[in-house]
């Protein structure tokens, strides 16, 4: 194995209460009903597919694309409010470690998230240098499971799918390595996904792969 690429959100940072608090706001104005459950099935899901998620209890008129358009981008204004609070401590020792540890070793590291704001968000969080190549929602046309996002990340750093790890917290993540013929590793609920090729605990569980 060559390299290892990361999920952003519940990986790297949890920023998934960020969403929650994001879609719950845009979601109270409108009387959607939306709770913790549902916010689980939005984890390395799309924006606008998650949008599609929280319309399925919209009791109002069928909404066009138009509007949806706007619901979304309410929904990430809100969000990034969010985010400006974010600061280099979000970033646990125990990631920033073990993402030393792994360069130190020589591997190539890549992010390949679903979310528009990676940048933004390893900006804030003071983690721009710690990767080689970064494949996210801005790149890709097609969200998880498809391995589109985790084939580009490969494809930057120069190496072969089958020499990388795939590092995932989401069920859709772990489907999306598979089908693009990486080795997914499982942390968080990804850990207790069958699909899941090796599950780990903690995030520096990785170093006794490599
Ligand atoms: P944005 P990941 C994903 O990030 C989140 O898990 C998911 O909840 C979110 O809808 C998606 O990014 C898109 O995010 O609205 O910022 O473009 O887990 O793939 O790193
Ligand atoms: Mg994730």
């Amino acid at each position: 194995m060559k390299a290892f690429i990361f999920d952003l959100d519940g990986v790297i940072v949890f920023t998934d209460k960020f969403h929650y608090q994001a879609w719950k706001k845009m979601a109270d104005r409108m009387d959607i009903y939306f709770d913790e459950t549902i916010n689980n099935r939005l984890r390395g899901v799309s924006r606008m597919d998650s949008l599609e998620i929280i319309l399925e209890n919209y009791k109002g008129h069928k909404l066009g694309q138009r509007e949806k358009d706007l619901l979304a981008a309410e929904k990430n204004d809100n969000y990034r409010k969010l985010l400006e609070t974010m600061t280099p401590d979000d970033v646990s020792t125990d990631v920033r470690n073990t993402l030393k540890e792994l360069r130190h070793r020589g591997y190539k590291l890549a992010i390949g998230s679903s979310s528009k704001n990676t940048k933004f968000i390893l900006e804030r969080v003071g983690l721009m240098d710690a990767f080689d190549a970064i494949s996210d929602g801005t790149n890709i046309t097609k969200s998880k499971p498809d391995p589109e996002v985790f084939l580009k990340a490969a494809e930057y750093i120069g190496e072969s799918p089958k020499d990388c790890y795939v590092v995932e917290d989401a069920y859709s993540g772990i489907d999306a390595a598979e089908a693009g013929g990486m080795t997914s590793v499982g942390i968080g609920d990804a850990a207790g996904y069958d699909k899941t090729d090796i599950k780990i605990q903690k995030f520096s569980d990785i170093l006794s792969l490599s």
